[in-house]
């Protein structure tokens, strides 16, 4: 018997929904939040009870749904009892196992790509999240990663597996659903036939990006998904700026936004909103800067009305190039203002993220109004 495999494009995560045939009983492994409606939907089309939602681990790249599946299907949520998911209802140790209907998961301690991670074993297929990927592993640079742990984890535990053991990976950038044990063994090119000190020399060599959405993901995955806005990175202090008060990441901008401390103005052209995407909630008051332009009194007058009396302004571009003029702007009419460093070319995601169902993020953070 199979598990059904499902895709989230924007991660490359595969999620994989175990049924048991006899009693319509189903558990789910590593959901994504953007794909809880089409998870619904195939288990109402199957006509399957959830009983589980479970993590590989506390993910980086992703949300998971766990806790949204609880709500919508009842589904009870289990997580690796070393990655900190406080809010799953079951902490699985390594040897446990997990009922579904007549079937039985088997729960593998797997640390190396975190130290938490753990794989899941059922009927002679392994789904081994980011521990094992297919012609890869898991990166080891973060989240209590460790090369060591993640070399004794595959060759000891995953490849003490028979290798006809079927393995779903956890993500797959390139396409591929599955693999097999003896497979990886024979020809993995990061482990296969490799010494402790070559993996690890791989792995330290690896030099990859951080995930884009780490710094909301993992906070919002130690709760089930269910998190609050992610507690704010970068500096928590405006940087000194000439001429006006200050320069703020996006990331303190969007905290006092939230807060209701200060008025979000966008200065870039209607047509660049429309073209690249724009923040709702956002006031639009262009900064008309081409040569021979006499004082912008529209921008005076708008702003005057946008900022209440003795409030604070942040201001946004594309670059922070015209940020920061009208920041100059804003201060010789006696604003308090703000300019957001790199503007909207900070966003390593650009328009990417502007369709995105359930909310528009900007810098990963979500900018909409309650
Ligand atoms: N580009 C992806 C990051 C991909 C990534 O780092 N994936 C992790 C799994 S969460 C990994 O271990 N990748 C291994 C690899 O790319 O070799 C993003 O921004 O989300
Ligand atoms: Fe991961």
């Amino acid at each position: 018997m199979q598990p059904i495999q499902l895709f989230d494009p924007a991660s490359s995560t595969y999620t994989y929904m175990l049924v048991d045939e006899a009693t319509r009983s189903a558990v789910l492994i590593d959901p994504v939040d953007q794909q809880l409606a089409r998870d619904l939907a195939v288990l109402k089309a199957r006509g399957l009870q959830l009983a589980w939602t479970i993590e590989t681990h506390a993910h980086a790249d992703h949300i998971t749904s766990a806790g949204l599946l609880a709500e919508h299907a009842g589904a009870r949520t289990a997580a690796p009892a070393g990655c900190g998911i406080a809010t799953a209802a079951v902490q699985l140790a390594h040897g446990d196992t997990l009922a579904f209907g007549h079937e039985t998961l088997q729960v593998l301690h797997t640390p190396g790509h975190t130290a938490g991670s753990m794989c899941y074993l059922w009927r002679g297929q392994v789904f081994t999240g980011d521990t094992l990927l297919i012609g890869g592993c898991g990166r080891t640079d973060f989240q209590s990663g460790s090369a060591e742990a993640l070399y004794h984890s595959i060759t000891q535990v995953l490849f003490a597996l028979p290798d006809d053991t079927v393995v779903w990976p956890g993500h797959d950038y390139q396409g591929r659903q599955r693999s097999t044990i003896g497979e990886e063994k024979r020809s993995n090119p990061r482990i296969a036939g490799k010494s402790l000190a070559e993996f690890v020399a791989t792995m330290q060599a690896l030099d990859l990006p951080h995930p884009k959405r780490i710094d909301e993901a993992v906070p919002a995955n130690l709760q089930s998904g269910l998190g609050q806005t992610p507690a704010p990175t970068g500096d928590a202090q405006p940087r000194p700026a000439q001429g006006y008060a200050g320069d703020v990441t996006a990331e303190l901008a969007h905290r006092w936004w939230q807060a209701g401390e200060a008025v979000l103005v966008d200065v870039r052209t209607d047509a660049e909103r429309e073209w690249v995407g724009f923040v709702p909630g956002a006031l639009a008051v262009a900064w008309k800067q081409w040569p021979g332009m006499a004082m912008n009194e529209d921008f005076d007058s708008a702003l005057r009305a946008a900022v209440p009396e003795g409030g604070k302004v942040l201001l946004l571009c594309r670059s922070g190039v015209r940020s920061v003029a009208a920041a100059r702007r804003a201060t010789e009419l006696g604003i308090e203002a703000y300019n957001i460093l790199e503007g909207f070319e900070g966003d390593p995601d650009g328009e990417a993220h502007r369709n995105r169902k359930g909310g528009w993020r900007y810098r990963g953070l979500p900018w909409r109004q309650n």
